[in-house]
């Protein structure tokens, strides 16, 4: 086949398939146009979209470098290299796996490495902010385990670490699980350590929501603390959607074996590229100022709405996001989510802690601040922000109301294009 030929039978996506094409330019524009503030959500740069969006999809390389069971892998072993050294570097950490799907599966590879089935473990129950992989009924990690919750005090909405150590003591989990989805505080990994150790538990740290605050420098590391360290790597930290699992050297081997062949087959390649170029990203001053703005945005954000009399889960945040209880405006969590997303502000209902409302209707919105902060919006973008959900969580159903705010989002957004969207 002639050089055009090839060409003539492999054209671009528009004209391929222009219903998908026309697709991902809509979500280009809700994108571009909206405020994203999905805690767990970000921007990868033009250079990660590039990494992930590249031919190394096209090759198969069950195993570890030089030790692989395909041939072909002289620029995967490169890649994969790359990936691990450059998270070492950024973490400090010892062993490093970047071959998690993501972070469910990395997750699930820590149970399968140290777990077997029955085991108790102990994590932070999902409706106190924590992950459903880290103990939940409904998930693998509760129905094959023995899982018993920890939560939050109710004064104050921190964790309960008198409930941590009482439950450790009693029900002797093989791990401790410290890490969360919706928690707007520091965690004290020095703490679950000794609680794990008076009980002699391994303690596994996810930081999939905190890990570019990490490398970042604004939220303590658990590197050296925790036996290991789980991620994802799309929060964040800006990276494509992938995970990692960080640990120290004695664990490595069980850590690799249950990742391969314990429980995937060929790690996603172009999704290692651009996992290794969203840690040399994070590696830099940049990105340090880049976290600190995030934290300071989700403040300035908290702050804002705590003028507007708003209820805080724990008062406010040292971290990306906010969990405020909608209800004491009126009005519940999801009535509240729908009215803003029509209004530009995407966020998600979430429950509180000792929530009274159910899952799918809780009391809460969950609001994170990378994305926005992605884009180079500052304190003063995130005092706006306060005003524009407070007039928006009053009258959810004033249409005139949400197309005022729409337009004035849009304006601010039409300010700060996000990285990684191509201007047509
Ligand atoms: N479900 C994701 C979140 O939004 O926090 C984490 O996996």
């Amino acid at each position: 086949m002639s050089k055009e030929q090839t060409i003539l039978h492999d054209p671009h996506l528009s004209e391929r398939d222009p219903e998908i094409f026309s697709l991902i330019k809509e979500e280009e524009k809700r994108e571009t146009d909206k405020i994203r503030l999905i805690a767990s959500e970000n921007y990868a740069s033009r250079a990660v979209l590039e990494a992930t969006g590249s031919i190394l999809t096209n090759k198969y390389s069950e195993g570890y470098a030089d030790k692989r069971y395909y041939e072909g892998q002289q620029v995967i072993d490169q890649v994969e290299n790359l990936a691990i050294n450059r998270m070492k570097a950024l973490f400090g950490a010892e062993h490093v796996n970047v071959q998690p799907y993501s972070g469910s599966p990395a997750n699930l590879a820590v149970y399968l490495a140290f777990c077997d089935p029955g085991d108790p473990i102990l994590g932070l129950s999902l409706p106190a902010g924590g992950h459903l992989t880290h103990g939940w009924k409904v998930s693998i990690s509760g129905k094959y385990f023995n899982s018993v919750g920890y939560g939050v005090r109710k004064d104050d909405h921190r964790i309960d670490f008198d409930e941590v150590a009482r439950l450790a003591k009693e029900h002797r989990p093989k791990l401790i699980w410290a890490g969360t989805s919706a928690y707007p505080r520091t965690l004290d990994f020095a703490k679950f350590r000794e609680i794990a150790d008076d009980v002699g538990a391994l303690l596994i740290a996810d930081i999939a929501h905190i890990s570019g605050l990490v490398a970042g420098g604004q939220h303590p590391s658990p590197v050296g603390i925790a036996d290991v360290v789980t991620s994802t790597t799309h929060k964040t930290l800006r990276g494509p959607r992938g995970g990692v699992i960080m640990c120290k050297e004695e664990h490595a081997k069980a850590i690799d074996r249950a990742v391969f062949p314990g429980l995937q087959g060929g790690p996603h390649n172009h999704v290692t590229a651009g996992i290794a170029v969203a840690a040399k990203e994070a590696n830099t001053p940049e990105f340090k100022a880049y976290a600190k703005d995030v934290v300071d945005n989700a403040q300035a954000l908290a702050e804002s709405l705590l003028g507007h009399g708003f209820s805080l889960v724990t008062g406010g945040t040292d971290n990306h996001l906010i969990v405020a209880d909608v209800t004491a405006k009126g009005i519940a969590g999801k009535v509240a989510a729908q009215a803003l997303d029509r209004a530009g502000i995407v966020c998600n209902y979430n429950s509180i802690p000792f929530d009274p409302r159910k899952p799918f209707d809780p009391s809460g919105i969950r609001i994170g601040t990378s994305s926005f902060t992605s884009r180079g919006m500052k304190a003063a973008e995130a005092k706006l922000l306060g005003d524009w959900i407070n007039e928006v969580v009053a009258a959810p159903e004033d249409d005139k109301v949400i197309e005022k705010v729409a337009r004035e989002v849009k304006e601010c957004c039409d300010s700060f294009p996000p990285p990684g969207i191509p201007v047509d």
